[in-house]
């Protein structure tokens, strides 16, 4: 197989000299930089993940910045989410949509203070978009993507091993919330979030030159915690139902079509709020819904229709066999017309037709 060529353009990651070193077996390429996809095996790394704690460089998941008098202004332009109530150490998971309400990214944002805010992007140059609208609006705020870079942890021993690094204090820090700790001389925010539904923490190492001490001391406390480098894993997340932006949504679907539509309780008159009026009185014509194929799947690397009678009435982006739960898991984007529970199609895969079902719930 023919490898990634990092460049100035495929950028590695501060904690890159860890991951080579744990034996990284593949790369996708996300936001400009590299992300690991597996280490032993997408199974063997699923089935670690959920006894015991991982390590996760999830460097591309970059910080755009909003800094400056006008963060909030702009936050509620680009932000279907009502910010009014978020708490100072409060993270938020915000669609954001451009005029035709279609999703633009699907950003974990950050309170820093009253005027600074980091969104920590999905796939996708978010700040570009937001950078256009504080020019176009003349906001008196600050764009960028600072030199930070999350480390992730996560697993069942993830409080153990990073109560051994930070302290018994992480144990305190509840679900989409931070503190910022110490560590070494600097002060980084962890806060408990992560692409995995384990349970977990994310670190925002700030400067690269931080990013390997930090890796290096986790792996010391955690020998014997049998923790190990992982990096998100594919079939844990479509078995949780953790949508990716670009595989599952993007731009021609909606919040409501993601099944985001709790997050758009915004009173302003953000981009995209008229536009979505009729989706958020009626609900979707589609909606993300978990499948079940039946059959032997490989691998699916772009997208297979679902179909009734021959005719399209969705999607499978997502789609890998779960060991746990013994039937391959995929994620679905569904026509209103077939998306109940125990609807019946077929699903074309770039391996033969596949029979497939809808399921009422995700796996976790
Ligand atoms: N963490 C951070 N940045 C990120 C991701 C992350 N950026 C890229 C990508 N992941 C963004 N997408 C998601 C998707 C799902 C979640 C977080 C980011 C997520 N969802 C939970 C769920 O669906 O159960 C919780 C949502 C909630 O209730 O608020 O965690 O993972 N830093």
């Amino acid at each position: 197989m023919a490898i990634i060529m990092p460049s100035r353009r495929v950028r590695k990651t501060p904690f890159s000299p860890g991951v080579e070193a744990a034996g990284v077996k593949g790369y996708t390429v996300y936001n400009h930089m590299l992300l690991p996809t597996f280490f032993e095996s997408v199974d063997a790394d699923a089935a670690h993940l959920k006894q015991h704690v991982q390590v996760w460089d999830v460097a591309v998941e970059r910080q755009v910045q909003i800094k400056g008098p006008d963060a909030l202004r702009l936050m509620k332009m680009i932000s279907p989410r009502d910010m009014d109530k978020m708490a100072d150490d409060q993270c938020y998971y915000v669609p954001s949509v451009d005029h035709n309400g279609g999703m633009l990214n699907d950003p974990v944002s950050i309170k820093l203070a009253d005027d600074h805010y980091w969104l920590s992007v999905a796939d996708g140059d978010l700040w570009q978009y937001a950078l256009g609208i504080a020019i176009a609006l003349g906001l008196d705020v600050e764009v960028d993507e600072p030199d930070v870079s999350p480390l992730a942890v996560q697993g069942p021993k993830a409080d153990d091993l990073m109560a051994r690094v930070f302290g018994d204090v992480v144990r305190d820090i509840k679900f989409f919330r931070y503190k910022r700790l110490p560590f070494e001389g600097q002060e980084f925010v962890v806060a408990r979030s992560g692409w995995s539904k384990q349970g977990g923490f994310e670190i925002y190492v700030e400067g690269t030159e931080n990013g390997m001490p930090l890796w290096d001391a986790l792996f010391a406390a955690g020998e014997d915690l049998n923790v190990r480098a992982g990096c998100p894993n594919n079939i844990e997340r479509v078995e949780s139902g953790l949508l990716s932006f670009g595989s599952d949504m993007r731009r021609e679907n909606t919040p409501y079509e993601c099944g985001l539509g709790r997050f758009c309780n915004s009173p302003e008159d953000y981009i995209g709020k008229a536009a979505l009026a009729e989706q958020a009185k009626n609900g979707p014509p589609r909606q993300i819904r978990p499948i079940v194929i039946e059959g032997e799947i490989g691998a699916c690397t772009g997208s297979w229709p679902l179909l009734v009678d021959g005719r399209q009435v969705g999607q499978v982006a997502s789609a890998v066999f779960s060991p746990e739960f013994g039937v391959n898991v995929a994620i679905g984007m569904v026509d209103r017309s077939h998306w109940d529970a125990g609807t019946r199609m077929e699903i074309e895969t770039e391996h033969g037709m596949r029979g497939a079902v809808v399921q009422e719930k995700f796996w976790r």
